[in-house]
């Protein structure tokens, strides 16, 4: 018999964990549940790579948005967002009527954001690493908060200076529908259901690939109560 090699140990790992999680859809199907997939060229899935790290993520998140609360931002045309944001990192994304960009100051406050944890940086390196992008460095972190019925309509990432980074996004607690499309608007877009501790990794001919989030359907999940936690880490500067 072969030693299992990282990937696998973990595998077996997570096979073990998710036949002991009474009901989940990973004990029903898991035969039928690729660990990675490839959504599209440069873009790859990786579901419930953040799985053990949720618990260390969700303590961090207290702090974080302790010093720096969620909110609902303003777009440029004066809609108020349905999903509450935050940010960690050198860099934090916002939106006003002045339009989208980065910050290195929370406009609440006017301090900084508040540094990157070290679980975030860690978790977003080795994902970027298990998908093919090992240079990944990240300098912030938008942190999305949806509770029931909030969205996030079709669109790319095109604030950050440097598109050769990939973008790494982690999702925690209730599931949600991610759409996820071509280089232009028109272009088919295919639906992915992300659950708690699934990552998706895009970026190289996938990077401005138009992407959202259905509207998030109600429920209650341990790990964050009636809300669905998004990290999405770019290198924006
Ligand atoms: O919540 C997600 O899964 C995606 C977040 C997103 O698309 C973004 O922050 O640009």
């Amino acid at each position: 018999m072969q030693t299992p090699g990282p990937g696998q140990q973990r595998q077996s790992a997570r096979k073990k964990r998710d036949s002991v999680t009474t009901g989940s859809f990973y004990s029903l199907f898991e035969s039928e549940v690729p660990e990675r997939e490839i959504i599209a060229s440069g873009a790859i899935l990786l579901r419930r790579f953040a799985f053990e790290s949720a618990s260390e993520l969700m303590r961090d998140l207290d702090w974080i948005s302790a010093a720096a609360p969620f909110r609902h931002m303003i777009t440029p045309g004066g809609f108020r967002m349905s999903v509450g944001m935050t940010n960690c990192g050198y860099a934090g994304w916002i939106s006003d009527r002045k339009g989208y960009r980065y910050d290195s100051r929370d406009p609440l406050s006017g301090k900084p954001w508040p540094v990157m944890p070290e679980s975030f940086r860690l978790l977003a390196h080795s994902a970027a690493t298990e998908a093919g992008y090992p240079d990944f460095v990240s300098d912030a972190c938008l942190i999305n908060r949806y509770e029931p019925g909030a969205r996030l309509t079709l669109h790319q990432d095109r604030n950050e200076q440097d598109y050769t980074a990939p973008i790494v996004s982690v999702s925690l607690g209730l599931p949600a529908v991610f759409q996820f499309g071509g280089n232009s608007r028109k272009d088919k877009v295919r639906r992915f259901k992300l659950e708690s501790g699934d990552v998706v990794v895009w970026g190289r001919e996938s990077r401005l690939a138009y992407h959202g989030v259905a509207a998030l359907k109600d429920g209650d999940h341990p790990l964050t109560g009636r809300c669905r936690i998004n990290l999405t880490f770019r290198k924006a500067l």
